[in-house]
């Protein structure tokens, strides 16, 4: 049983070149800007700032990694579709991914975050088609469930079966309810 409360920061990456000396299995967690990543870290290990939270989009800029239990490591990656101050964060970002997909043999899983109340963009396509080319087995994170109304509901679930996505890969969170996450943190741990 891993024990996800046991869990530190690690170190924060430009590039997966500086990533920590000690090899552990990695899972990585991707989405857009202000999906929901870090409060996902934070939720998952029953931690209230363990990674940095923001309302503005664009908060997380490294590859963070995060040490659950000495058994794996969560890897936080700055979110994607948003451009400030004429930095193209995108193009940092693709750089930054491919580098990181590239013969990286520790990455066993992905969560791909989505918001509740969204639909995929292009962005989230695009690494869904690098975790296919990389064949990396991958999740689709519903996120920010408690804000969802009956027709968000309905219409989120249209649009998943849209995309033909198998029922077992995707989990409905909350990272402001602590048991939506119970199902979640047993899938991670089946695939380490
Ligand atoms: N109600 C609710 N709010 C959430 C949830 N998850 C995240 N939020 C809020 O959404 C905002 C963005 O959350 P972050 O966790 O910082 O998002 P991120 O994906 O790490 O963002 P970047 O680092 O900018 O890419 C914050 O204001 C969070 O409080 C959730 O499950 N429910
Ligand atoms: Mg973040």
């Amino acid at each position: 049983m891993i024990n996800f409360a046991n869990a530190t920061f690690v170190k924060s990456c430009p590039s997966r070149n500086e990533k920590p000396q000690d090899i552990k299995t990695e899972v990585l967690i991707v989405g857009r800007s202000n999906v929901g990543k870090s409060s996902l870290i934070n939720a998952l290990t029953n931690r209230k700032r363990l990674a940095y939270t923001s309302s503005k989009p664009g908060h997380t800029r490294l590859l963070n990694y995060y040490d659950i239990d000495g058994k794996f490591y969560l890897v936080d990656a700055p979110g994607y579709g948003y451009a400030k101050g004429g930095i193209d964060l995108d193009k940092l970002f693709s750089e930054m991914m491919a580098s990181y997909f590239t013969n990286n043999t520790e990455l066993k899983l992905a969560l791909v975050l989505l918001d509740g109340r969204r639909t995929l963009t292009l962005d989230d396509k695009e690494i869904i088609n690098y975790l296919f080319t990389y064949q990396i087995p991958f999740y689709l994170v519903i996120t920010k469930t408690d804000k969802l109304n009956q027709s968000e509901k309905a219409a989120l679930n249209k649009h998943l079966n849209e995309y033909h996505i198998p029922a077992e890969q995707v989990f409905y969170t909350s990272s402001v309810q602590p048991k939506t996450l119970v199902s979640l943190q047993k899938a991670i741990e089946k695939n380490l």
